[in-house]
């Protein structure tokens, strides 16, 4: 024999047995007041908190007050009885209700009611007058089963929690895949994905697509004169200015240094060109402050110029074949003198 499992049947083996179940709170249904009395007091040693209710009505409002951990209680009740209670607190055991509490019914009855008893969701069933020890049996084992589905529900809802935020996670990852850092446009990446979408689209629905190049105008200069952050200040600021010329459905990238794409599903060719030349004339208004390192202010300004095409058109069969012919149109737009839309 151990120390430990000869030290069981000490008090200091009852206290620590009566440790845990300290902190559970059992609540006793039974009219009869001195039943309510007697398994208090074959209890007793556990520790348990109790809470007592004479009928049906006072036991559900004493669940919904004190949310036990255990339900002891009397089948035969005036009013709302036992099995009915029992019912009430099973059909209630979901989120947002009492959660699940296990009830052990307690009857003079025999057989039947027993079988009804469990049968309605009851946990367990006693019949009275029954054994204190097997009494004190059962709510442990009763008391065991709560605490293993509380911690299960934790878990569960621990890793719903874990799930959400992994999604959370995804989805921000994912987004940061597709931004531009220094535009927060989208990249060139989640542009070419979706231009394979659109183009494959607009082909098979015979609807109108328009893809848009824009280079800034002589931007080396602004670069070499101002300096590179200001020359991404200004990157910025065309982006901002043209994003807000643009449909929420009209997708913008960066589509390399100084060069915006833009695509513009279900827009015409003369839709498309009112949409460029309006990105154009916000380009062209926008004044942007430097600072100089003497502390000189000067307001720098810039212009674009910007290619168009559009589908349908029987010589674009591919969309590398759309980009060809917007470049093909940018390029026009720089040799005829550059802040212009050409398509
Ligand atoms: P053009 O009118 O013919 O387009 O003249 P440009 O000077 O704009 O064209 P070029 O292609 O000669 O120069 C583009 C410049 O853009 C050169 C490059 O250093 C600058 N650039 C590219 N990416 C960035 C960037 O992220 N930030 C800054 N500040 N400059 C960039
Ligand atoms: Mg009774
Ligand atoms: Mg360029
Ligand atoms: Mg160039
Ligand atoms: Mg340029």
């Amino acid at each position: 024999m151990t120390p430990d499992s000869s030290n069981r049947r000490t008090p200091e083996g009852n206290r620590r047995a009566g440790s845990e179940g300290a902190g559970r709170t059992v609540l006793i249904v039974d009219d009869d007041p001195a039943h309510v009395q007697h398994v208090r007091e074959g209890l007793a040693p556990q520790g348990y908190r109790f809470r007592e209710a004479r009928d049906g009505a006072q036991a559900l409002s004493a669940i919904r007050e004190h949310r036990p951990d255990l339900i002891l209680m009397d089948v035969e009740m005036p009013g709302l009885g036992g099995v009915e209670v029992c019912r009430i607190v099973k059909a209630n055991a979901g989120e947002g209700g009492f959660g699940f509490i296990p009830v052990i019914l307690m009857t003079a009855r025999q057989a039947a009611g027993k079988v009804e008893g469990l049968e309605l969701g009851a946990d367990d069933y006693l019949v009275k007058p029954f054994d204190m020890l097997e009494l004190s049996a059962r709510v442990k084992s009763m008391l065991r089963l709560k605490a293993l589905q509380d911690a299960l529900i934790e878990k569960n809802r621990e890793l719903d929690r874990a799930n959400k935020e992994l999604a959370r996670k995804r989805e921000e990852l994912l987004t940061l895949s597709r931004t531009d850092p220094l535009t927060s446009l989208s990249n060139r990446r989640y542009f070419e994905e979706r231009l394979g979408e659109e183009f494959a689209r607009a082909r098979r629905y015979r609807s109108a697509l328009s893809l848009v190049m824009l280079d800034i105008d002589h931007f080396k200069r602004i670069n070499d004169t101002y300096g590179h952050p200001f020359g991404d200040e200004v990157l910025r600021a065309v982006a901002l200015a043209s994003r807000a010329r643009l449909r929420e459905v009209d997708l913008l990238a960066r589509y390399g240094g100084e060069e915006l794409i833009a695509l513009l599903p279900e827009t015409s060719p003369a839709d498309a060109l009112r949409a460029c030349e309006r990105v154009r004339e916000a380009i062209e208004a926008l004044t942007l402050d430097y600072r100089a390192s003497d502390g000189t202010q000067q307001t720098v300004r810039c212009t674009a110029s910007l290619g168009l095409a559009s589908l349908p058109s029987p010589g674009l069969q591919t969309a590398e074949d759309l980009m060809r012919a917007a470049d093909e149109s940018l390029y026009r737009a720089k040799e005829a003198g550059r802040n212009r839309v050409r398509q």
